[in-house]
C-alpha cells in the first residue's frame, strides 16, 4: 500500500487495567499505577496505550459491563487521574485509546433501568425487548432459542414487570443496545465526541460487528440437539446493517478527528467479510481484531472453550497466510495480536513454557508477531514472557465469570443428562488450564518484592507463583532477556518497513515444523526472510531442519536477528538450516 499512515506502524500495548499496577494497597490495579509505569511503556517502544475499560461498573465483566460511560470507576482512580496519564504519554509523543463497550450496557446503567420500568418509559426501545414465546405446556419461554455466549443458559433475561423479555449476547447483566434506534446511536456518538474533547485518541471497539441482530428474531440453527439454547452466530455477527451503523459512526464521529480505531469483531466468515470494515473507501474502521488464530487450537465441544491439543502447525499458518495473503488483496489492513484480556498465554498455547523452553519460546513469537504485516498489539506480560497460570491451580483460583459458568454450567448439563450428583467435569478442568481467559488475567510481574511489586496490598487476583525469577526488573538488567529482546524486535520492525508493509510470501506451506516467508517491501526494495522452527513434540520444541527453496536468492543474505547461537550479520553458507528448538531467524535479504 502507498498509504502509509501513522497508525500503520504504531506499536500498541494492551493494559488490563485491574492487573497492571496498583499504585497503593487496594490489591487492585490504578490509574496511578499506570502513570508510574509510561516511561517502562516508552522505553519498550510502545506508540498508543489502549486501556480495557475503567468507566464505572459493577464489574459483572471485570468492566464489560459499564454503567456510566462519563464516569470512571473509583477503584481506578478519578478523571484527575486519567488526565495526568494522558498528559503522561502525550508528553512523550504517545497516544491513549480508550475501550468503546456499546453493544451492550450494565444493567445498572440508567437507561436500561429506565427502559426496564415500563413498556411506554422514552427509553423502552434503546434495548431489545420481546415478549415470551409460550409453549404446548403453557410456559412462558424466551424469544427463541439463542444460546448466551457465556454459560449454556439463554440470551434472554425475563423481566416481571413489564412481563418481557430482553436480550443479552453475554451475562444477563449485559442487556445489549438496540442498535437500530438511532436516538441510541446518537447517544453514543456524542458520549464518544466527549472522550475525544477530554483529549483521548482512540477507541477499541468491543464486539462491534454484534451490534446488528436477525430482523425477527429467528431461532438458531441446532448445532447440539441435547442443548436447549444453540450458538446464534451468524443471526447477529457481520450483518449488513453493521455497516450502516458503522458509516454513520465514521461521519458523525471518526472522521472529525485524526484519531486511531480498531473494531473488535469475532466470527469465522472469510477475510473476505472482515475487510470491509477496513477498507479505506468504504469510510468505517481503520482495522479489526479477528479470532481466527483464537480458534485453530480449540474443540468443537457442547461448550465453548474447549482445546485441542493435537493441532498441527499447517493449520496454524493456514490461518495467518490467509489473512496476510488475502487482506492485502482485498485493499483492508491488518492488525496482529496474539493475546488479550480473553486468551490464554501463547507461549504455553503454541510454543512451550518448560523452563528451558521458555524464554526461547517467547522470543521466537516475539520474531513471528513484529514480522507480521498490519499494526501490532501487545498484550501485558507477553513482552517477557508471562505464561499461563500454573497447572497446580485449583478450580477456586478461578475469577473469570466466563470460565466459572462454563465449568458450573457444564456440571448442571451432565446432572441432568445423567442423573448423577456430582458429575465428572474433570475434562472441563483441563481445557479451561489452557484456554481459560484467567490465564491471560494475572498481575503484571515488576519484581521480586511480595506480590510481584504489583500491590503492597492482596491482590484481587493470585499472582503467579514464579515472580520471583520472572519479573521485569530481572530482565531490564538482563541484555539477553526476553524483554531486551522485545525492545530490539520492535525497534528493527520500525527501521525495516517491509516487516510492516512488505507483501507476504508464505513459503513451504505444508512444512509441520517451520514456519517461513518473506516479506517484500517493493517501494523500498527490501526484502526480508523469516524463519521460525515451531516443531513440537510432545509440547517440548524440536530440533528441525530447512531447506531454503532455490528460488529465493540468499546470495547477499545476512542475519538481521535470531534467537540463536548465530551471529548476527553472518551470510548463508548453505540453503540448508540446521535449527535449533524454537530458533526464529531473520535474514535481510
Ligand atoms: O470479548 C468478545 C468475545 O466474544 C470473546 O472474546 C469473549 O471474550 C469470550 O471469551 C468468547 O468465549 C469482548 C471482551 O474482550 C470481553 O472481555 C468481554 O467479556 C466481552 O466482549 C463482552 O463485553
Amino acid at each position: 500500500p502507498s498509504d502509509r499512515a501513522w497508525w500503520k506502524s504504531a506499536t500498541v500495548y494492551q493494559v488490563y487495567p485491574a492487573s497492571f499496577c496498583d499504585h497503593g494497597s487496594s490489591g487492585f490495579g490504578t490509574i496511578k499505577g499506570i502513570t508510574s509505569k509510561v516511561p517502562y511503556l516508552k522505553d519498550l517502544g510502545v506508540d498508543i496505550l489502549w486501556l480495557s475499560p475503567i468507566y464505572q461498573s459493577p464489574l459483572a465483566d471485570m468492566g464489560y459491563d459499564i454503567s456510566d460511560y462519563q464516569a470512571l470507576d473509583k477503584r481506578y482512580g478519578t478523571l484527575d487521574d486519567w488526565k495526568e496519564l494522558r498528559d503522561e504519554l502525550h508528553k512523550r509523543g504517545m497516544k491513549l485509546v480508550m475501550d468503546l463497550v456499546v453493544n451492550h450496557t450494565s444493567d445498572e446503567h440508567a437507561w436500561f433501568k429506565e427502559s426496564k420500568s415500563s413498556i411506554d418509559n422514552s427509553k423502552r426501545d434503546w434495548y431489545i425487548w420481546q415478549p415470551s414465546k409460550v409453549n404446548e405446556k403453557g410456559e412462558k419461554k424466551p424469544p427463541n432459542n439463542w444460546k448466551s455466549i457465556f454459560g449454556a443458559g439463554p440470551a434472554w433475561e425475563y423481566d416481571e414487570t413489564t412481563d418481557q423479555w430482553y436480550c443479552h449476547t453475554f451475562l444477563k447483566e449485559q442487556p445489549d443496545l438496540n442498535w437500530e434506534n438511532p436516538t441510541v446511536r446518537k447517544a453514543i456518538w456524542d458520549m464518544m465526541h466527549w472522550w475525544m474533547k477530554q483529549g483521548c485518541d482512540g477507541f477499541r471497539m468491543d464486539v462491534i460487528n454484534f451490534t446488528s441482530k436477525a430482523p425477527g428474531f429467528p431461532d438458531a440453527p441446532i448445532v447440539d440437539p441435547s442443548r436447549e439454547y444453540q450458538p446464534f452466530g451468524n443471526l447477529s455477527i457481520n450483518r449488513p446493517r453493521v455497516h450502516d451503523f458503522l458509516k454513520e459512526m465514521y461521519k458523525e464521529v471518526l472522521e472529525q478527528y485524526d484519531l486511531f480505531c480498531v473494531g473488535e469483531c469475532p466470527g469465522d466468515e472469510p477475510v473476505s467479510a472482515f475487510a470491509p470494515y477496513s477498507i479505506p473507501s468504504n469510510k468505517e474502521l481503520q482495522m479489526v481484531f479477528h479470532f481466527h488464530h483464537q480458534g485453530f487450537d480449540r474443540g468443537r465441544g457442547g461448550f465453548g472453550r474447549t482445546a485441542n491439543f493435537d493441532w498441527k502447525l499447517s493449520d496454524f499458518k493456514k490461518v495467518f497466510n490467509h489473512w496476510q495473503v488475502e487482506m492485502e488483496k482485498e485493499g483492508g489492513w491488518n492488525s496482529n495480536y496474539l493475546e488479550n484480556h480473553d486468551q490464554p498465554r501463547t507461549i504455553s498455547r503454541i510454543a512451550s513454557d518448560h523452563p528451558e523452553d521458555r524464554a526461547k519460546s517467547a522470543k521466537l513469537l516475539s520474531m513471528f508477531h513484529c514480522s507480521l504485516g498490519g499494526t501490532i498489539f501487545i498484550y501485558q506480560g507477553q513482552e517477557w514472557g508471562l505464561c499461563n497460570v500454573p497447572r497446580s491451580w485449583g478450580e477456586e483460583e478461578y475469577k473469570d465469570i466466563e470460565t466459572i459458568q462454563e465449568i458450573e454450567g457444564e456440571r448442571q448439563h451432565r446432572k441432568k443428562a445423567t442423573g448423577e450428583a456430582n458429575p465428572d467435569v474433570s475434562d472441563v478442568l483441563k481445557y479451561m488450564r489452557q484456554t481459560a481467559r484467567d490465564n491471560g488475567r494475572t498481575p503484571m510481574q515488576w519484581d521480586d518484592s511480595d506480590n510481584a511489586g504489583f500491590s503492597k496490598g492482596t491482590p484481587w487476583m493470585r499472582v503467579h507463583d514464579d515472580y520471583k525469577e520472572w519479573n521485569v526488573s530481572a530482565q531490564s538488567k538482563d541484555d539477553a532477556s526476553v524483554l531486551a529482546f522485545w525492545k530490539k524486535m520492535l525497534r528493527i520492525r520500525k527501521q525495516y518497513e517491509a516487516l510492516i508493509y512488505g507483501i507476504f510470501v508464505p513459503i513451504d506451506e505444508d512444512n509441520e515444523s517451520t514456519y517461513a516467508y518473506v516479506r517484500d517491501d517493493k517501494t523500498k526494495n527490501e526484502k526480508l526472510l523469516v524463519i521460525l522452527n515451531m516443531a513440537r513434540g510432545t509440547g517440548r520444541g524440536e530440533k528441525s531442519t530447512f531447506n531454503i527453496p532455490k528460488d529465493i536468492d540468499v546470495s547477499k543474505a545476512k542475519l538481521l536477528i535470531s534467537n540463536g547461537s548465530e551471529a548476527e550479520g553472518s551470510s548463508l553458507a548453505s540453503d540448508v538450516l540446521d535449527l535449533e528448538p524454537f530458533e526464529g531467524r531473520i535474514y535481510l535479504l
